[in-house]
């Protein structure tokens, strides 16, 4: 699309000073610092609450009955409103447009809207690391993330016995939600074994919050009873109607049982992957981050992307969690104020939002370096991976196509298998398989000449429209002569 092509596209055009794509920590932090500033903010988010994963908001009923369980999220949230930022909640960015710098988005009701800035500030998030399994697509198997919403959130529980598995620190403050609410956390299977006394560990000492909040989990576990299996994985999920029970495997020896137990429900998932698809589409550049081997975007220590204009925050520019997210985003609106020459950021807030941010970098370097690199992981869980499991359940592929596909007419190459075989090619474009399909192409087809290539978790180009959208949307985009020639 060309200049003169975006201007006879049809719908609302939004120009203003920043526009904050994300309504989690990280984008209401920066929206509240730059609108209290007096720069002409719009906050977009797709969900019908501000929030994001952290701060999603309790439904009303809940609320009232139960209280916030996050009340610094309504805060924050009151904060950004009467900064007089402008939140577009229920508005989904599915696109760019050709000039590279115009957002496309939808309304909550499919009505087109665009949006340009002079700033940018991604503040997308990040999705949940899943690896399919025999069985994983059973009623009851769901990802530790939903649990948690439901949980924390709605005071709902997902069953009565669970299994948590997978890995990484999150598995904890999830088992102890569902203790909370009088559900048997049947145990927790971890791939790694970072619960043990190590030097490393004791890195965690320079981080007394952290390492408090790591304790409250682990003595509430440890009251209810709840064992942590240690280096063990998935390996099937049986039941007819619902799971009804999880076999569990040893992580080095992913094919071979170590123990079956009942459950009604199990959560599994391996930490969360950066969100990157409209960083990617805007053309900013991405490196390997050499502890999770996915691709996040190459940004300054303010956040800003290899485009002047461009800053990704928070979680999409990287996990490090929620205290992480909210630095970043404090740190991209100080930039984009001293940018803006509106107002000198007072240097003792740049420093302390530059040393949080530090602390927590280090912090999350430390955490990392316990649980096992998820491209470590991949390596040893896609070659075992039983041949019929089926991996793209939006478009229902199976392992043994994908392995097929990737060693003959793919030739090995990650998006030429998605083509042929379909394998993320649904309306979640690969976010739910794509970790695996990198691992099953790698598993038949290595990269020629290796060593960096273990280390390395491949991801699909981005695509537009980055979520499924209406094709009236489309259609009322292009104008009411394009719906004219559409009917004839
Ligand atoms: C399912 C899930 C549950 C989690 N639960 C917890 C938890 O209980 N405790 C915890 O410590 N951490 C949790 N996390 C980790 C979490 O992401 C936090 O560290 C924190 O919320 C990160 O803040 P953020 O602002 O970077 O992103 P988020 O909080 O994820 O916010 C990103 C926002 O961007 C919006 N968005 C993304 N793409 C678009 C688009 N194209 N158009 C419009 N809007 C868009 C999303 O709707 C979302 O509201 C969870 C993560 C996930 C994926």
């Amino acid at each position: 699309m060309t200049a003169e092509r975006s201007a006879a596209l049809h719908g609302e055009v939004v120009e203003r000073d920043v526009v904050i794509v994300g309504g989690g920590p990280a984008g209401l932090s920066a929206a509240a610092r730059l609108a209290s500033a007096g720069l002409a903010v719009t906050i977009l988010d797709e969900q019908p609450e501000l929030g994001g994963q952290y701060y999603r908001r309790p439904a009303p009923a809940v609320a009232e009955q139960w209280g916030d369980h996050r009340p610094d999220g309504g805060r924050l949230i009151a904060r950004v409103r009467a900064a007089g930022a402008e939140c577009r909640t229920g508005h989904l960015v599915w696109g760019v447009d050709d000039d590279g710098r115009t957002l496309l988005a939808s309304d909550a009701a499919g009505h087109p809207v665009r949006l340009r800035a002079r700033h940018l500030v991604l503040a997308t998030g990040a999705f949940e690391r899943v690896f399919p399994f025999p069985g994983w697509q059973l009623p009851g198997v769901t990802t530790p993330g939903f649990a948690q919403h439901l949980a924390a959130g709605d005071h709902t529980t997902i069953g009565e016995r669970v299994v948590l598995a997978g890995s990484g620190p999150f598995l904890l403050p999830v088992a102890c939600s569902l203790i909370e609410l009088g559900v048997t956390v049947v145990g927790i299977a971890e791939a790694g074994r970072p619960y043990r006394p190590s030097l490393r560990a004791l890195g965690a000492l320079g981080h007394p919050a952290r390492l408090r909040e790591l304790a409250g989990y682990v003595a509430r576990l440890a009251r209810a009873r709840v064992p942590i299996w240690q280096e063990t994985v998935v390996l099937r999920a049986d039941g007819r109607d619902r799971v009804s029970s999880v076999t569990l495997a040893a992580a080095a020896r992913p094919a071979r049982p170590v123990r079956t137990v009942e459950v009604d429900a199990l959560c599994v998932g391996y930490g969360f992957r950066p969100q990157t698809d409209l960083a990617r589409m805007l053309g900013c550049a991405v490196r390997v981050d050499v502890a999770s081997g996915d691709a996040v975007p190459v940004t300054d220590a303010a956040g800003r992307a290899s485009r002047a204009d461009v800053y990704v925050v928070g979680e999409a520019a990287g996990i490090g969690g929620v205290h992480a997210a909210k630095a970043r985003g404090l740190a991209a609106a100080h930039d984009i104020l001293t940018r803006e020459v509106r107002e000198t950021v007072p240097v003792a807030e740049v420093r302390r939002v530059a040393s949080a941010r530090r602390r927590l970098a280090r912090f999350t370097a430390l955490t990392d370096s316990l649980y096992p690199g998820p491209a470590a992981l991949l390596a040893t869980l896609a070659p075992a991976l039983p041949a019929d499991t089926m991996v793209c359940r939006c478009e229902a592929v199976r392992a043994e196509e994908i392995r097929a596909t990737a060693a003959g007419s793919a030739d090995g190459d990650l998006n030429a298998t998605k083509a042929w075989s379909r394998a993320g090619m649904g309306p979640c474009q690969g976010r739910e398989c794509g970790f695996a399909v990198a691992g099953l192409v790698r598993s038949v087809a290595p990269r020629p000449g290796a060593g960096d290539g273990e280390s390395r978790v491949e991801v699909f180009p981005s695509r537009l429209p980055v979520r499924p959208i209406p094709l009236a949307t489309l259609l009322e985009l292009a104008g009411p002569d394009s719906q004219e020639g559409d009917r004839s």
